[in-house]
Formats: C-alpha cells, structure tokens, sequence
C-alpha cells in the first residue's frame, strides 16, 4: 500500500504550514495553492450492483422524481475507468488534487454493521492512483447517499443517524487516514436538508418543517461526532466540510428580515455551529429546540481546522413559503447556467470577505464553482467549444483571486466538475464537466475548457 508521506512529497508538516501570503498579482495565487476537481460517489461511480441501496435508488423510482428517468446505478462507469479519469485530471487537466466522495453504501452496505472487504478495496486502488498520479485526495465523507437501510431507521431526522455517521468515519479514519491529509465531513448539509426534508425536490423526499429542523441539527450533530471520532483515529487529519454559501440580499427594498432568515437557514444554520461555539442563530432556536439536547453545543461546535466554499450564485430574497423566506428574483438583470443559476462572479469576492470579517479568517478551499451550459458537438479537431465555462470559471477565479489579494485565506479551487454526470435530480441532462462522456461508450471527450484550465492551474494564475 502507498503511504501518502511516501507518495506526496511534501512533509505533512510543511504541508500544515502552508502560506497564506497574500496573492499579489491579479489573477494570480499564493505559492501552493490547491487545483482540484471535485465529484461524488453517487454521480459517477455507477457499479450499484457492488454496493449496498441508498436514498438515492429508492428516490429515482418515484415516478417523475428524476427529469430524464434516470438513476445513479450507471453515473459515469467511474468506479471501473477512474484511471483513465484521473489521467486526464492530472494531465491535460493540470490538477493536484481531486475531491470526491466515499459512498457510504460501498463501504457499509446496511449503514452499520460489517464493512464491505470489496468496496474498502475499491477506495484502496482509487486513493492510491490519485497519489501515484501527484492528486491529493480530497475525500468527502457523506455526499447525500445515505444507505437505504438507515433511512428505514428515520434517516437524518432521527438522532441516531448522527451516531452511526461517526461509527462509518471512525472506520474510514483508520482504514485510509494514512493516506489522508485533509478529509471533508459533509457536503452541502444545508442542501440536503432543505431539498430532500424540507422540500422534496431531492432524497430521501421528505417535505416538512420538522423534518427539515431535525435533519439540520443531525447534520451538524453528526459532523461534530464524526469529527471528534477521525481526530481519534486519523490524527494527522484536517478537517472541515464542505458547505454551500451565497451572500443574501433582499429581493426588493423592504425585504431586509426575509434577507435575514434566508441568511440564516442556508448559510449560518450550519456555519455558525462550528465556527461560533456551538451557536445557532438566534432567531432560528426556538424551532430548532425540540432536538436539541444537553451537551450539543459542544459537540456541534467541535472546531473545524478548514472551511469549504462550494459557490454558484448570490440569493435574493423574498418573505413567503414554508419557511418564512425563499428565493426571489435579482433586482437587477443578471445572466443564467442552463442549471438557472444566476451568475454574479464578484458575489464568490463577497462571501470570502465575510468569512474573513465575520468568522475568523479560516483556511478555506472553493471546493466547489462551475457552470452546466448546452455543448456543441465537437469540431472538426474533435474539440467541445465550450467559451461560456470557460468564461465562468475565468471570472470566478479572477474573484477569488482578488480576495485573496485583501487577506482572504484562500488555499485552493475545485472546479465542479472534470466529467459531465448525473445532476441528482434533473438526471443527465446539466454538464457540468470540462469533459463530455459518451454514455453510450462510456467514451471520454475533453472540452477546450479543460486545456484551459489546465493552462491556470500549471501556472498558478487566472488570465
Ligand atoms: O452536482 C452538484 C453537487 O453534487 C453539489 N453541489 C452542486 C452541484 C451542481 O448542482
């Protein structure tokens, strides 16, 4: 087995010390900086017959869940042509890292209970490919795939699925935390409660307050254990989550409190609890109080040593619906991804301003940006012109680049995603990915996007 001290270089310790000297340049980095994909288990992997059900399968089989009809058991073939992937990360790609996720179904197929020796192998060969090809892995523990068998247990909304999770870290920390230098707790906690507990746009396909509120602070519950637990077992081991944040705004003048409240379920719901002791926002407690337990606060406030950004686009919001507060339109005219993301570059400026001025600085990862936009067929070169990504992902990363610049720690960017793959629930019909795959032959396309990108990451700036 490859160790990561062997196969990484770098010692852990100056790994740990990492500058976080301001980038001066425009477009350009500070030295050290992370270039990443990002991916998920659930959207790539496919290989479902060699792991146990998630929520996921079972959601996929309501009729009209899923736009297209589709369902995660093919993704991208990942699980068998994950070598070819990586090659072309690290290559044309020009990454040093890749972020994706352990499907805890592969690994525990009834949640809990004994390990499966093949999907444990599976992780073994695909931790080692990354660091024989110079790819920091960058795991996420749970990105929504929860196994089936511990949503007929509740789910998220029961208490003891927090327990469980720490069980599943525990087991991951010992098995690979030789070869992890940094490991990602959840992803998009705040998403996967609201769209699959309180809405049921998203698994398990829950739509209800009370589940919404109870899956949140089991989230937050399960991080803080999981967390404690892999400080146990991997103690090398940094440690965050990567979470989906956006600056909120009022959609028109007089909606400061619906500003508020959105603010607060989708951002500080679960950024204040580690990175304020414990704290949930106030004008939030009283509905989170029926699961709240003596001793939470501690454990939800368990600290994280690096934060996660996964952003898209900036919210507007208006008064109304279930929750007090929802999305409204923008004030002002801004263009849209295919996904109906609104894009507004210097709103990823503004939210790492805010984490430097109001929560402490911390070490933080873009672990997530990209845009979904229709591709052409490939030219006559056998190219996929994809201009509008590329443009994207340019300007995202020049506004990075410029917080950088004012003192936001910034340590690296995960572009989502290297493949095209199955977007959750509008199925296969959003690219995402700087490289199209042929479903039909599993075939791997590169997009100039990807050249692109490759030519920033290999010369640590944006131009
Ligand atoms: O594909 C998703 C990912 O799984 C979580 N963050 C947003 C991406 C694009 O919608």
């Amino acid at each position: 087995m490859l160790t990561r001290r062997a196969l990484m270089g770098a010692p852990l310790a100056a790994a740990a010390a990492l500058s976080a000297a301001p980038a001066t340049a425009a477009g350009a980095f500070p030295p050290g900086f992370t270039w990443g994909f990002a991916a998920a288990s659930a959207q790539t992997e496919g290989d479902a017959a060699s792991r146990g059900r998630s929520i996921w399968d079972d959601f996929a089989e309501r009729p009209g869940a899923i736009k297209d009809g589709s369902n995660p058991s093919e993704g991208t073939d990942f699980a068998r042509r994950f070598a070819e992937d990586l090659d072309l990360a690290a290559g044309r790609g020009g990454a040093n890292a890749f972020r994706f996720s352990f499907a805890w179904p592969r690994v525990l197929p009834e949640g809990a209970g004994a390990p499966s020796a093949a999907g444990l192998a599976f992780y073994d060969r695909l931790l080692d490919a990354m660091l024989a090809r110079g790819l920091e892995p960058w795991p996420t523990l749970y990105h929504w795939d929860l196994p089936s068998a511990l949503q007929a247990r509740g789910g998220w909304p029961e208490r003891d699925t927090a327990l469980r999770f720490a069980d599943y870290a525990e087991l991951v920390g010992r098995r690979f935390g030789d070869r992890l230098r940094r490991v990602l707790v959840l992803n998009e906690a705040e998403i996967h409660a609201m769209e699959g507990h309180g809405k049921d746009s998203h698994a398990p396909g829950l739509a209800s307050r009370e589940a919404f509120f109870a899956a949140a602070h089991h989230l937050n519950l399960g991080q803080g254990l999981a967390m404690r637990a892999l400080r146990a077992a991997a103690p090398g081991t940094a440690l965050g989550s990567a979470m989906s944040l956006r600056p909120v705004r009022p959609a028109k003048p007089g909606e400061d409190a619906a500003a508020e409240r959105l603010d607060a379920l989708s951002n500080r719901l679960f950024l204040d609890p580690p990175f304020r002791a414990g704290r949930y926002p106030a004008i939030l407690e009283a509905e989170l109080a029926p699961w709240l337990r003596e001793g939470d606060a501690a454990l939800v406030g368990q600290r994280p040593d690096l934060l996660g950004v996964n952003y898209y686009a900036p919210a507007f919001a208006a008064a109304g619906g279930p929750f007090g507060a929802e999305q409204g339109d923008s004030p002002y005219p801004l263009p849209a991804t295919r996904m109906g993301f609104m894009v507004e570059p210097e709103s990823l400026a503004t939210l790492l301003r805010r984490l430097r001025d109001e929560y402490g600085n911390p070490p933080v990862w873009i672990t997530e940006n990209g845009a979904s936009y229709e591709d052409p067929a490939p030219d006559a070169a056998g190219v996929i012109q994809d201009p509008e990504r590329r443009d994207y992902l340019r300007d995202h990363l020049l506004a990075a680049s410029r917080a950088a610049a004012e003192g936001c720690d910034l340590r690296g960017y995960f572009c989502w995603t290297l493949t095209d793959n199955w977007e959750w629930a509008k199925g296969y019909t959003q690219p995402f990915g700087l490289v199209a795959v042929d479903r039909a032959t599993g075939r791997r396309v590169p997009k100039a996007s990807l050249d692109a990108f490759g030519g920033w990451a290999r010369a640590n700036r944006v131009a």
